[in-house]
């Protein structure tokens, strides 16, 4: 079951799955500043959008921590891929903080300046990169909320959580915030 709530009129939806699956406009991947893949939902999504995907992200010349680049999508549903690269995680840094923020605004507004409706996001920086969910939970629902009061032009977004454990810690994180 799907958690939503509507700020302007954009809906903010909470669920679990498998981000490579999503119909959203984009997807947005949890990549390193090589953009030249990786494990994780990184290796997921070039794997499941095929090696072309790689041909276009070796181009890039790569991405900082807290930014974004897009591509398109090429074999999956969702027709572009927003490429974010959140910080590895050190306690007690508020720079990865700043960072774990600033991917998300980042990958927002590359998707308003294309004129998308429909964004998916996975947890970033939770995996690999060691963030802890309930921090992580509280920094990314924050920015996308205080994104989308300012913002009206997206209809939806959504976050694709791979276990129930972490949808219930946004789930939770989510009923404090509003
Ligand atoms: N759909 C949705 N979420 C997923 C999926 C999936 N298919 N697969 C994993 N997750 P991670 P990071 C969740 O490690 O921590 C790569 O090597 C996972 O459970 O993918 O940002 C990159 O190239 C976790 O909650 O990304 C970088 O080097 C979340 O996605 C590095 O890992 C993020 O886990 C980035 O590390």
């Amino acid at each position: 079951m799907a958690t939503q709530i509507q700020i302007n009129q954009t809906i903010l939806e909470l669920t679990q799955g498998d981000i490579t699956q999503e119909e959203t406009d984009a997807i947005v991947n949890a990549a390193n500043s090589s953009l030249l893949g990786g494990g994780g939902v990184d290796g997921a999504i070039h794997r499941a959008a095929g090696s072309q995907l790689l041909a276009e992200t070796s181009q890039l010349g790569g991405c900082k921590t807290g930014d974004a680049k897009l591509t398109k999508g090429y074999r999956l549903k969702a027709k572009y891929v927003i490429h974010g690269v959140g910080p590895i995680y050190r306690a007690k840094d508020p720079h990865v903080s700043k960072m774990l923020a600033s991917v998300y605004q980042r990958s927002l507004e590359i998707a308003t300046a294309h004129q998308l409706v429909s964004i998916a996001f996975p947890a970033i920086s939770t995996g690999i990169y060691g963030y802890p969910m309930q921090e992580a939970a509280e920094i990314s629902l924050k920015t996308v909320i205080s994104f989308l009061e300012n913002n009206t032009q997206l209809k939806l977004v959504r976050f694709v959580l791979f276990t129930d454990d972490a949808l219930r810690v946004f789930e939770e994180k989510l009923s404090r915030l509003i």
